[in-house]
């Protein structure tokens, strides 16, 4: 993200790697085989871009973003549970993820969905342990990830998702972005809200915060979809053919790739727009739409 001058991105995604690197889950030898499957996914990359929204809303609403750590590396843990669950034989079916071998691949599958159901017991445990915060601030954080998780969230949006699997560019407009907002959008917005929260930002900050987490989700999926049609799939880390090729309800497939690219110009604009009603400075959230935006091109 050099080019568009976002080194506290990077600044953050260092202290955030060291954070995530130091978590440790157990120290029962019994239980080492278990520990070495989470880490092994949550050490292997990925760009961090919740964890790291996260922590840049927090600093933006005041606080230090090493405050936002705990609640970071929940959302973190999180989307890693979601990724091995969405690579499992009876979803995507995918046999590398990040450059390495899925979790299921390396180990087994069971191995791959107790991992992942780990990963949500100790993102609770990051959160209801070790994030300051008042009671309050505390309870919302966990709100939260309830609601961008459960059935208007990433679990609803993953079920409406494979009900479209096969029909492709006859899937309409609006079921295609209530995918992508309940299965993208949701815990993107929540890393942003939650960063309000534990830096107690005002509700109409939070809320112009949570309005620009939503439109870089939806725009962060959009240009998926244009990457993997224009055949980037190597640089996205997945292994089988494009989304398109395994009949899922893409942008490019249903608006075309103009379309698509017209989509994610608006909500892009949309993102900048509500940016304008935050007196913080704002520059690293707009740097990130438009890295998001033009990210591959
Ligand atoms: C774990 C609550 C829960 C639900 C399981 C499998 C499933 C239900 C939902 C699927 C959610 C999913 C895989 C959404 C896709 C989100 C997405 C765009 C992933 C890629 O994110 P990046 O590009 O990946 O940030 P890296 O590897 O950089 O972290």
């Amino acid at each position: 993200m050099a080019e568009a001058g976002l080194e506290r991105w990077e600044s953050h995604r260092l202290v955030f790697e060291e954070y995530l690197e130091g978590l440790t889950f157990t120290e029962e030898p019994e239980l080492s085989t278990l520990q070495e499957a989470m880490r092994y996914s949550m050490l292997a990359g990925g760009k961090r871009v919740r964890p790291t929204l996260c922590m840049e809303v927090a600093r933006i609403f005041g606080a230090e973003p090493e405050l936002a750590l705990p609640s970071a590396a929940a959302i973190e843990l999180i989307h890693t549970y979601s990724l091995i669950h969405d690579d499992l034989p009876a979803m995507d079916d995918d046999d590398f993820r990040r450059g390495r071998p899925t979790l299921h691949r390396k180990y087994d599958e069971a191995m791959a969905i107790l991992a992942g159901d780990a990963f949500f017991g100790e993102a609770l445990t990051l959160i209801t342990v070790h994030q300051q915060g008042t009671p309050e601030q505390i309870l919302a954080v966990v709100r939260e990830l309830a609601d961008s998780t459960g059935v208007e969230g990433m679990v609803g949006g993953q079920v409406l998702d494979m009900a479209q699997t096969g029909l492709g560019s006859e899937t309409d407009p609006r079921t295609l972005r209530m995918i992508h907002r309940f299965k993208t959008g949701a815990l993107i917005k929540s890393s942003a809200r939650i960063g309000a929260i534990v830096a107690g930002a005002s509700e109409p900050e939070s809320d112009a915060v949570s309005e620009y987490a939503a439109e870089l989700g939806l725009c962060f999926q959009i240009v998926d979809d244009l990457l993997n049609a224009t055949s980037t799939t190597e640089a996205l880390g997945k292994s089988a053919g494009s989304d398109e090729e395994q009949g899922k309800a893409t942008f490019v497939g249903v608006f075309g790739l103009d379309g698509a690219r017209r989509e994610a110009d608006e909500s892009t604009a949309r993102a900048l727009a509500a940016l304008k009603r935050i007196s913080g400075d704002t520059s690293g959230l707009r740097g990130l739409a438009l890295f998001v935006r033009h990210r591959g091109s």
